[in-house]
């Protein structure tokens, strides 16, 4: 029969286009070129819900960008590295290279199903040896540029397994070991960082380049936590100098202690012998907790006096210091002075713990009485009790005290920033192998350019140990070193994915461009002409849980690659779109332990893509996401089914005769042409569900007309081709079928985007006349068939209505539609 059935006609596109390579990616310096790109999947085994919600509207944009004349590139890969490949491989016993194949294999059939306009022949994949040498190249370039480097830095230690552990293996608010349940220790190991920090002034004022979501934006300005004040040098008693960083210099003279992070050099030097043994408690155990907890607000306070002193510079005052978990080792100088009169932490420290509180800012007017909380104001207020600075306003005090501490010598400015260098280091053997060997003769050597890969074994044993195969495995760890020639070991870490993710967008533009062969430290890692060509990336899509960590690193790898001459541009991604989230049909999360996990599998099985597609679009606006309505999706597939009868199906021939009304097909012409303008409008800022909504309007008046003279008029068949091209980006399948159907032979996604006509759009206007008390008054000018209450507001609100019925109260008012309108005042 010649019903819809998107069970044959889906499969049977998908072939064709693939054949025809309508996809393939071709540099075409003819057209403009778009650079369409959605964050790449983790292979964790089945495409999910999240998978198709994300992909499927980025689909749609990029077909509409193609439609409009682009030379759109949409490519697709696999984050391939990490952990859970880890875990399953110590499950069942197989490599994780094993699985991890096997599962994108999997994921690209699915992937297939969607329709998208994926350009395979780009595809990445991050734990092949061609794309993680190239990784491995990046880190020897930013070893050379001394942007990478190596320390000592914490990471979360089970004693009792004798391992360290991942975030993910760290269970409970007094974080123990997944496995035996012992309390997690911090242990300090040597590992690599990226120097982030060099750029976090300009990772700021980059994002005025971009056009990015505010949200975003402002994650990444908080993350990075660019602060302004002064370092001022305090001394002990015995007088070892104790530097210190504050944003409010203009509060010297109100510190009345000192607090130094558990973990400050100095801590063990000023501790007095009756308090060595609290101090020595308090360090092991601030040791066990994170910065989370460390630093959170509503943490109570806890601390312990050191039975130290220290001198204040600005009045030579005696303080004690003490030290507490809520100053973090990492941040400033890991010391503050503690002002309990204008910051709350050292407020409910000091009151906590009895100590003075001297107020140093007072209110707007002059207020100097005692506080019961912090005055934080940077606003108002006048310096107190502080000497020759008395009076001087809050608002200029900072800056005026900042320079006199330069020209006395005792402090200086100081910008401090949140942001940390970026550990890369990973205990892991999933991972691309961190390309470096320690020679006891030479020292830290970089593997040579031309010996990349450094090759992950595909031998090593998985042991539930926790710590990484690489390590145990002979083979891989013991080498010669590349200088000497002597023994020597490997670096038997690998990189954070996240390293991996920050350049897959350059990857996809030319990936494994020399394959199997010798690379140099003179290559490049994608073909220049095709980077040239399709650099940077000018709209991605992606989930705002990455707004901070990935959005941030592939905003530095790019500047450092600036900086090496690998690129010539400075951002990576000219737009950004954060979809929402899309939910169960309990409206909660999605997870396996809910039992609430829809499988698109199985809707694409019984509606197919299209309609999926569709319905994922529908169901509200993309930001927002939503839960999944099992009863909704209804709803398209019977649109879908309503387009293919409008088309597909033979109407009255006797209607084709006569002569279709003149209103009628001016009706026609004007949805028509609104409908492109909207559905134009909504798509290109990824409205999509709106969109749809007028697709259905459209197709609702189509069927409606399909029993009139309008039926098989030119209009008649302009209009359902239009509506064909309308709906190409969204529901490519069906879209293509009809359009062959109506005799076409080129696909539908090589056409050009319908233009609407706004002139054509327009609604008519007709006079209708305003009467009061019967008298003609005023008249409106509105579209036809304007409703009773809209005529009826309009009219009350005429300035001539207001006059004539100024004081006297509205009784009643009559509406003819398409008429007139009579207020009846007295
Ligand atoms: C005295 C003071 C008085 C402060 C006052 C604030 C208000 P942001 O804005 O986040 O940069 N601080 C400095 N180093 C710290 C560390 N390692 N751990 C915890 N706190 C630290 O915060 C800077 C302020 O946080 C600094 O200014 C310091 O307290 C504290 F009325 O110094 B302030
Ligand atoms: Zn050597």
């Amino acid at each position: 029969s010649d019903r819809y059935n998107p069970q044959e006609i889906e499969p049977k596109w998908q072939k064709i286009w693939e054949e025809e390579g309508l996809y393939r990616t071709v540099e075409d310096p003819e057209r403009p070129k778009w650079y369409a790109l959605t964050m790449l999947p983790y292979p964790s085994g089945d495409l999910h819900t999240g998978h198709w919600y994300a992909f499927t509207p980025s689909d749609a944009a990029a077909r509409w960008r193609r439609m409009n004349g682009y030379n759109v590139f949409f490519p697709i890969g696999f984050d391939a590295f990490g952990l859970p490949a880890e875990n399953a491989a110590i499950k069942h016993g197989i490599h994780p290279k094993e699985w991890t194949y096997a599962n994108i294999e999997r994921m690209r059939r699915q992937l297939r199903q969607m329709g998208a306009m994926w350009a395979w022949d780009r595809e990445a994949i991050t734990c092949d040896p061609e794309y993680y040498k190239w990784t491995q190249w990046f880190f020897l370039k930013f070893y050379e540029a001394g942007l990478a480097y190596r320390e000592y830095a914490p990471v979360d230690w089970c004693p009792s397994c004798n391992t360290t552990l991942a975030r993910e293996q760290v269970w409970g608010e007094d974080r123990h070991c997944e496995r035996c349940g012992t309390p997690v220790i911090k242990k300090e190991l040597e590992q690599w960082k990226f120097r982030i920090t060099r750029y976090a002034d300009e990772l700021i004022e980059g994002l005025n380049q971009i056009d990015w979501p505010e949200r975003v934006k402002v994650m990444q300005i908080n993350w990075i936590g660019r602060s302004e004040g002064a370092e001022v040098t305090f001394h002990t008693e015995q007088g070892d100098p104790v530097v210190i960083f504050t944003t409010r210099p203009d509060t010297l003279w109100g510190a009345t202690f000192m607090v130094l992070a558990p973990e400050h050099l100095l801590v063990d030097k000023v501790t007095t012998p009756e308090q060595w043994e609290e101090v020595q408690a308090y360090k092991a155990a601030a040791a066990r907790l994170d910065e989370i907890t460390r630093t959170a607000t509503d943490k109570e306070k806890t601390g312990v006096f050191t039975g130290g002193y220290a001198i204040n510079p600005v009045n030579n005052e005696r303080i004690p210091i003490w030290i507490a978990d809520y100053v973090m080792m990492g941040y400033g100088t890991g010391a503050i002075m503690a002002v309990p009169a204008h910051d709350q932490r050292d407020f409910e420290f000091a009151q906590k713990f009895g100590l003075e509180i001297r107020r140093v800012i007072s209110g707007p007017n002059g207020e100097d009485g005692p506080l019961t909380e912090a005055y934080d104001s940077k606003e108002e207020g006048f310096m107190i009790n502080s000497g020759p600075f008395d009076g001087t306003p809050v608002k200029e005090a900072a800056k005026k005290v900042t320079a006199w501490l330069e020209e006395t010598g005792k402090g200086k400015a100081a910008v401090n920033y949140r942001l940390r260098d970026w550990l890369i280091s990973r205990q892991r053997m999933w991972g691309a192998p961190i390309p470096i060997i320690y020679c006891p003769q030479c020292g830290t050597v970089p593997v040579p350019y031309e010996e990349l890969p450094v090759r992950l074994p595909d031998d090593a044993e998985f042991k539930p140990t926790g710590e990484s195969p690489l390590k145990y495995h002979a083979g891989f760890r013991y080498v010669k070193c590349p200088r000497c020639g002597g023994d020597a070991e490997r670096e038997t870490d690998t990189m954070d994915t996240f390293m991996c993710s920050s350049w897959y967008h350059y990857a996809y533009v030319s990936p494994y461009w020399k394959a199997g062969e010798t690379i140099h430290a003179d290559d490049m890692p994608w073909d220049p002409e095709k980077g040239e060509y399709w650099l940077p990336v000018d709209q991605y899509t992606g989930g705002i849980e990455h707004a901070t960590m990935h959005l941030l690193y592939t905003r530095f790898f790019t500047k450092a690659l600036r900086d090496l001459g690998i690129v010539n541009f400075d951002e990576p991604m000219l737009r950004l779109f954060n979809q929402g989230t899309i939910l169960g049909p309990d409206g909660e999360k999605m997870s396996k332990s809910r039992g609430n996990v829809v499988n698109p599998d199985d809707y694409v099985g019984k509606y197919g893509a299209d309609t999926v597609r569709g319905y994922l679009m529908f169901i509200g606006p993309w930001e927002l996401g939503g839960p999944w309505d099992p009863s909704a999706i209804e709803g398209v597939s019977r649109f879908l089914h309503r387009v293919w009868h409008v088309v597909v199906e033979e109407g009255d021939p006797a209607q084709q005769e006569a002569e279709p009304a003149g209103e009628e097909l001016r009706a026609l012409e004007r949805k028509l042409h609104q409908t492109i303008l909207k559905v134009t409008d909504d798509i290109a800022n990824f409205r999509f569900n709106t969109a749809i909504a007028a697709m259905m309007e459209l197709n609702n008046l189509l069927l409606r007309l399909k029993e009139t003279p309008v039926y098989g008029s030119a209009l008649w068949q302009e209009a359902i081709e239009t509506l064909i091209l309308l709906m190409a980006p969204i529901f490519p399948h069906i879209s293509e079928e009809l359009w062959h159907r109506l005799g076409h032979t080129e696909s539908v996604h090589l056409q050009r985007w319908p233009e609407g006509d706004p002139e054509k759009a327009r609604e008519e206007e007709i006079t209708v006349v305003v009467q009061v008390n019967g008298k003609v008054r005023d008249k409106l000018l509105v579209s036809p068939g304007t409703d009773k209450a809209t005529l009826e507001s309009q009219a009350l609100a005429l300035g001539n209505v207001q006059k004539w019925i100024d004081g006297k109260q509205v009784r009643k008012v009559i509406v003819v539609p398409d008429r007139l309108v009579n207020i009846v005042v007295g």
